[in-house]
């Protein structure tokens, strides 16, 4: 399993305002020693437009908490990350199997980790549980370790700006600090950590599996004055050469299906070269793979 290792800090993510380093005027560094390594003034590229600016008091979204240890096919289990899924397809996973700490041993156990996932999100979705972890068994996936500096001015910046994962499914490790918001009936929502928890989402690959039914919802992450927060995001891709197009039984259940077939290293050049990931990533690709005469 490849896996594609990328770490950023904030300052350098692709959902953010455009950055004009020729025109900098930003303020120096805080040179007082006793103080972090923080600017009292964020430099003006970082400073997003009004109506995407963070809002203060974001409610907590409440997200269903599963146990892999004692949940894994019981009804129960289903019903929850169905629900959770059909409305904003964000959930919590702990007794997940992962205590490794050297890297490639993590990606490995992320990589087997979505496999188990995958089994549930078919039995939520009444397709038998082989079916998505045959789909994923070799994939070609993506791990990145995020690091979110301290900011004098949270309230104008964003540490990640809004955005739906491409990929299929995103397993993140957030540390202690919160930071992670997830658009909800048009309402910015956090997800609080927990320790040893990962919080999981649906990717728009997944929804294009799903033809529609789970969503692949817009989050983006905050940062703040007291203290810099790390996660580490894994994203589940399909294989190359696999054709994502939904089960029949799905399509059968949904009526017509929604999304034309694609492979994944279409979609990654779509949302890499014509395209900043928004809410309308996946509907604009599929007009795009139409408009090419489906260049599967
Ligand atoms: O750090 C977070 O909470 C979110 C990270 C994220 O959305 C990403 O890496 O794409």
């Amino acid at each position: 399993m490849p896996i594609i290792c990328v770490t950023t800090s904030s300052a350098e993510k692709e959902h953010e305002p455009k950055q004009d380093l020729d025109n900098d005027q930003s303020p120096p560094l805080n040179s007082n020693p006793f103080l972090p390594n923080l600017q009292s003034q964020i430099p003006n590229q970082f400073i997003w437009p009004d109506e995407e600016k963070p809002s203060i008091d974001t409610p907590e979204l409440n997200v269903p908490l599963l146990d892999l240890s004692t949940q894994v096919s019981t009804p129960d289990a289903s019903r929850l990350i169905a629900e959770a899924c059909t409305k904003h397809g964000f959930f919590l996973v702990i007794n997940h199997g992962v205590s490794e700490k050297v890297f490639q041993d993590y990606c490995d156990a992320m990589s087997s980790l979505s496999l188990n996932i995958m089994e549930l999100l078919g039995l939520s979705l009444g397709v038998n549980r082989e079916y998505f972890r045959g789909f994923f068994e070799e994939n070609d996936s993506i791990m990145r370790l995020n690091h979110y500096p301290l900011c004098a001015q949270p309230d104008l910046t964003l540490g990640t700006g809004p955005h739906c994962d491409p990929t299929s499914l995103t397993i993140l490790h957030q540390d202690h600090v919160s930071g992670l918001q997830v658009l909800v009936d048009n309402q910015w929502r956090s997800i609080l950590p927990i320790p040893n928890a990962f919080v999981v989402n649906i990717g728009d690959t997944f929804m294009a599996l799903s033809n529609g039914i789970f969503k692949s919802c817009l989050h983006r992450a905050v940062v703040n004055r007291e203290c810099a927060r790390r996660s580490m995001a894994f994203f589940l891709c399909p294989k190359k050469d696999k054709v994502v197009k939904p089960p029949s039984e799905i399509v059968e259940k949904t009526g017509e299906r929604r999304y034309p077939d694609f492979t994944w290293p279409m979609f990654l050049e779509f949302t890499q070269n014509h395209y900043r990931s928004d809410f309308s990533t996946l509907d604009s690709f599929a007009s795009w793979v139409i408009a090419n005469k489906n260049p599967i």
